[in-house]
């Protein structure tokens, strides 16, 4: 479909990308280093998506490719780097030396909406145009070699064309880029778990030095961090329950019961000042590209937060899609476009399959058999008295090599 007549047009680019959120941003950065150009259109604030509460987990080669990019002083100033993680069972804890295991690779805390603001801020002090607040965005012409992206700048302005060369389709899960592959050439794989999370943050002291991931007979816990202010702490729960039944002395008896374990340790307790529950899925959308529309991040594929692997895996698309498109722009080749959506494809599922299986082994599934249950405990025994099993957990949770 070309862009409609009553559309005025507004400007052109090499590569439109939908969405200000970590893949979008990385990729404007990595093509603007490349020499290609670029504009971002963005649905929300630039206020809202600094400040929307997400991921906080970074995988060791994202802290590498930030501090390359030059993008990472802050990160290494503010971010927390843990040499592993605690798994917690049967009443018991065992440490998973992350970088004993993996070479030295370490597990780096910082929250995703100060990544945004970091590449937000550095993308608009060095000339990159992002346009905040844009409304009905519609893709055009992906099957053809002049696709466009129409949108208003003002709910009630305009309908503009921004013409490119390629779209990067970087919206997230509910954005319309992935719409924009006709039904017929979609195949959509996916899983919607009966649980979801109850996330907090609080205004604490840390509790212990790393992350603690505990499987429950009341359900999963997780105890993460953010500041030597704040902690950010997670319980299994209902995705249909209403926060409004969670009172603040609720959750945190759910989570004294739930992290505690006999070795005496406990969970020191602070003012709550976001509390929010969210729902877990697993979903992959094959392919990835479909003319030359690129997918790219939660627009292509989604994790259950478990294994810490959604932002990851976006920045792992968009360094594919800039070394694909620089190889194009540099000297005419297409084989990296067109090994786009295989490349990733294969990263994706290895991703799903950690963060599949980071699940359902820590969470209490009341629609699973005892038996169920008993492998899943029988897993994580096997996990911390393994090397072998230990290792292979540690060098997927801090990310397999991008190369
Ligand atoms: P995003 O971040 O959803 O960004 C998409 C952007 O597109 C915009 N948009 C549009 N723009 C223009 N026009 C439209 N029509 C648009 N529709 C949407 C949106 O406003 C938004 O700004 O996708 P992206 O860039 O692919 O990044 C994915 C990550 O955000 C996501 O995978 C992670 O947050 C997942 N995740 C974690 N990932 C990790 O790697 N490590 C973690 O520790 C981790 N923990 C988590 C997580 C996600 C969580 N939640 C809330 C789902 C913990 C949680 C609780
Ligand atoms: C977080 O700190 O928000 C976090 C940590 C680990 C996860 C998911 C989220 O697996």
């Amino acid at each position: 479909m070309a862009a409609s007549s009553s559309t005025q047009t507004s400007g052109r680019t090499q590569v439109g990308i939908v969405g200000a959120g970590p893949a979008g941003l990385f990729l404007a950065h990595l093509l603007r280093r490349q020499g290609i150009d670029c504009v971002v259109l963005e649905s929300r604030s630039r206020a809202e998506i600094e400040d929307t509460i997400r991921a906080g987990v970074l995988e060791q080669w994202v802290v590498d490719l930030m501090n390359q990019m030059g993008l990472g002083d802050r990160m290494m100033r503010e971010g927390h780097f843990h040499s592993g993680i605690t798994l917690r069972f049967n009443g018991e804890s065992h440490h998973i030396d992350m970088a004993g295991l993996t070479g030295g690779k370490r597990v780096t805390v910082y929250a995703q909406h100060e990544v945004i603001r970091d590449l937000v801020a550095a993308l608009l002090e060095d000339g990159g145009e992002i346009v905040f607040g844009v409304s009905d965005v519609q893709l055009h012409g992906v099957e053809s070699d002049r696709p466009s992206i129409a949108f208003r700048r003002m709910p009630d302005g305009p309908l503009e064309a921004l013409r490119c060369d390629y779209i990067a389709g970087c919206d997230g899960f509910h954005g319309p880029s992935r719409q924009a592959i006709p039904k017929s050439v979609r195949n959509e794989f996916q899983v919607v778990y009966p649980f979801g999370w109850l996330g907090i943050l609080t205004e604490a002291p840390p509790s212990h030095p790393e992350l603690i991931y505990s499987n429950h007979e009341r359900g999963f816990a997780l105890l993460s961090t953010r500041s030597p202010e704040v902690q950010r702490l997670y319980i299994q729960c209902d995705p249909k329950d209403d926060i409004a039944n969670w009172s603040d002395d609720r959750i945190w008896s759910e989570l004294h019961a739930r992290l505690e374990d006999r070795d005496g340790w406990t969970l020191t307790e602070g003012p709550v000042f976001q509390k929010g529950i969210i729902a877990m899925r697993s979903f992959v959308c094959e392919p990835m590209r479909h003319g030359r529309l690129f997918l790219a991040g939660d627009a292509a594929h989604i994790v259950p937060p478990t294994g810490a692997k959604g932002l990851n895996l976006a920045v792992a698309d968009v360094l594919v899609l800039s070394r694909a498109l620089a190889a194009f722009y540099k000297s005419g080749r297409t084989d990296g476009l067109e090994a786009y959506s295989a490349v990733c494809l294969r990263r994706v599922w290895k991703a799903e399959r950690f963060s599949w299986y980071m699940t359902t082994m820590l969470h209490r599934n009341p629609a699973e058999t005892p038996f169920e249950q008993r492998v899943h405990l029988a897993d994580l025994d096997y996990v911390v008295s393994s090397q072998a099993a230990m290792t292979a957990l540690a060098e997927n949770y801090v990310g397999l090599p991008m190369d």
